[in-house]
């Protein structure tokens, strides 16, 4: 190998590269790790993916020397790119967890998103930029979205001006990117921004000349909504890993063999949706109640398999909790959710686990901080713990016959009823457990859930719709992004959810695994509706 085709790679251990990894494995580069800060100063080009938390981050850079050899290599206007947290660091402070001083290169602070104007935090999602000054490495995004994920962002100042490459609007105007001279900065992710984004890693790891430049007009957006493929997997009777796809949760074929529904390879099915323009794709691994995950060597292969070419986010859920298996050994939720994230996702969903968690927390009021929603979000942050709720509806009389939250039907219950509640269960829909959606979304939230995948198994598998009385009140009633999920059928069930709830995202399965609807579809639907979305 040529140095040329040899980029350095900062990673201090603290979390999940491994998309960054791929990336630039992907564009045909090979990454040579920093060990000593001698590594940084004699990088032809380094990379600095950020990820964690600013104080920790800051913590590592200070007492290895390594952020006295970035000062100094950036100093020298080598080539360098940093990610999201890397982008953050090279502030003068930060206030997460903080004040927090950071290397200072740049004046200024980092400050969390302001969430009382509705604009939900963590900021998950594809925005398009404003493009400030020639910034070369963006030459090719034009008017297209990236994705960002963080709670905290770098504020533009006068001071800071001549730095800014490019903004985003979300509630405020923040910096979405920095550029002088060969030192560049990002705060979306370029390894999960699709062909966009590679074109951004490619632009700063290919010389100059043998790139043509185009001009670049950027214009403000706001946040697209985001369109979700999801593959339910489980190792069929033989043995196999399939994807599957339940009716209400029901993935056997009603034959006499009884056999369980294979609607394809959940790797070759990835790759198709992200090609097709899936904004992301979820793996639920439907029978992780069960089945310890971490003995479930095929799920984390398909996981690292797909993230070698897959380039949006990818989440993975399934029998994150803790656990001792055979031998006694005890595993942790977060090593399980470790392990997930080491093969490839970005982030992790929990679905049973943390219907107890919320039971424990409501009777107790007490935050223990062992949760599995807390420890893993404690250490790969707020925005990688998804939390999967499997509500069933419960009809009602009246809403006060329950203690739980209620809602007024749009359509009544078969017997006429006006009001029903949706009971949270776990272990793939068998066990109704005593608390409501309403109930467990705030809980999460409150526990340090980022996000919440809402299904609803009466719809599921029926193609009839999303559950909008469902969507509503949940997407009301947190300050975290919710992905409403169950029952997509056409494309007008998109539309639908989108301007009738807050949803921030649509998951479907069924149709696009039986080839109903292809994601295309959805998003010129979506368009001509005048709904924000990636094309
Ligand atoms: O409880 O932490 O081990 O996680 C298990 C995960 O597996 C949960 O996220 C749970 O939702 C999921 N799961 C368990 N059993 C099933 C099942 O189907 N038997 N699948 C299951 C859930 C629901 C959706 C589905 C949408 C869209 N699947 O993800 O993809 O309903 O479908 P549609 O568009 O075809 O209507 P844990």
């Amino acid at each position: 190998s040529t140095s040329d085709s040899v980029v350095t790679l900062l990673d201090y251990g603290a979390g999940n590269v491994r998309s960054v990894r791929n990336a630039i494995r992907y564009l045909g580069f090979e990454i040579k790790d920093v060990q000593t800060p001698a590594d940084i100063l004699n990088a032809n080009r380094l990379i600095f993916p950020g990820v964690g938390a600013f104080a920790p981050a800051m913590d590592v850079l200070n007492k290895t020397g390594m952020g006295e050899a970035l000062c100094t290599y950036i100093d020298k206007d080598r080539p360098f790119l940093g990610i999201c947290l890397g982008l953050q660091l090279l502030f003068e402070y930060s206030e997460e967890n903080g004040p927090v001083n950071g290397l200072g290169l740049i004046p200024g602070a980092v400050a969390r998103f302001d969430s009382s104007n509705g604009f939900r935090v963590p900021h998950i999602g594809w925005n398009a930029l404003q493009v400030a000054k020639d910034s070369e490495i963006l030459d090719d995004i034009g008017n297209r979205h990236v994705y960002f994920v963080h709670s905290y962002r770098a504020m533009p100042s006068h001071e800071n001006e001549e730095w800014i490459s490019s903004t985003c609007n979300y509630g405020d105007k923040f910096i979405a990117s920095i550029r002088r001279g060969n030192v560049h900065a990002v705060q979306f992710h370029p390894e999960k921004s699709g062909d966009v984004g590679l074109s951004v890693l490619r632009r700063f790891l290919l010389p100059k000349s043998s790139l043509t430049k185009k001009p670049t007009e950027g214009k403000a957006s706001k946040l697209a909504k985001r369109v979700i493929a999801c593959l339910d997997v489980r190792t069929n009777d033989k043995g196999d890993l399939v994807v599957t796809k339940g009716d209400q949760y029901d993935v056997r074929e009603h034959t006499k063999e009884n056999e369980v529904r294979n609607l394809g390879k959940p790797v070759e099915l990835a790759r198709q949706y992200y090609k097709d323009g899936a904004d992301e794709v979820s793996f639920l691994n439907i029978t992780g109640f069960r089945d310890f995950p971490l003995g479930d060597l095929p799920m984390l292969q398909v996981l690292r398999y797909t993230s070698e070419n897959v380039f949006v986010p990818l989440t993975v859920g399934g029998g994150i909790r803790d656990f001792r298996d055979a031998n006694g050994r005890y595993y942790s939720s977060l090593e399980v959710a470790s392990e997930y994230f080491r093969s490839g996702a970005d982030k992790i969903s929990i679905g049973s686990d943390a219907v107890y968690a919320a039971e424990e927390y409501l009777k107790t009021k007490v935050k223990t901080g062992k949760s599995s929603i807390e420890q893993i979000s404690r250490v790969y942050g707020n925005q990688a713990v998804v939390v999967s709720i499997d509500p069933r509806r419960v009809y009602l009389k009246n809403p006060t016959d329950v203690e739980f939250k209620a809602v007024r039907l749009t359509n009544p219950g078969p017997n006429g009823e006006e009001y029903a509640w949706y009971q949270c269960t776990v272990n793939g829909g068998r066990e109704g457990r005593p608390i409501g959606a309403h109930e467990l979304a705030k809980a999460v939230e409150e526990l340090g859930a980022g996000e919440i995948l809402l299904n609803c198994i009466d719809c599921d598998g029926q193609g009839k719709g999303f559950d909008i009385d469902l969507i509503k009140l949940i997407s009301d009633a947190v300050n975290i992004p919710v992905i409403a999920s169950s029952g997509a059928g056409a494309v007008e069930h998109f539309s639908e959810v989108f301007t009738k709830t807050n949803a921030s995202a649509a998951l479907a399965a069924g149709i696009f695994h039986r080839k109903e609807v292809p994601i295309q579809s959805v998003k010129e639907h979506l368009l001509k509706e005048q709904i924000e979305v990636r094309i």
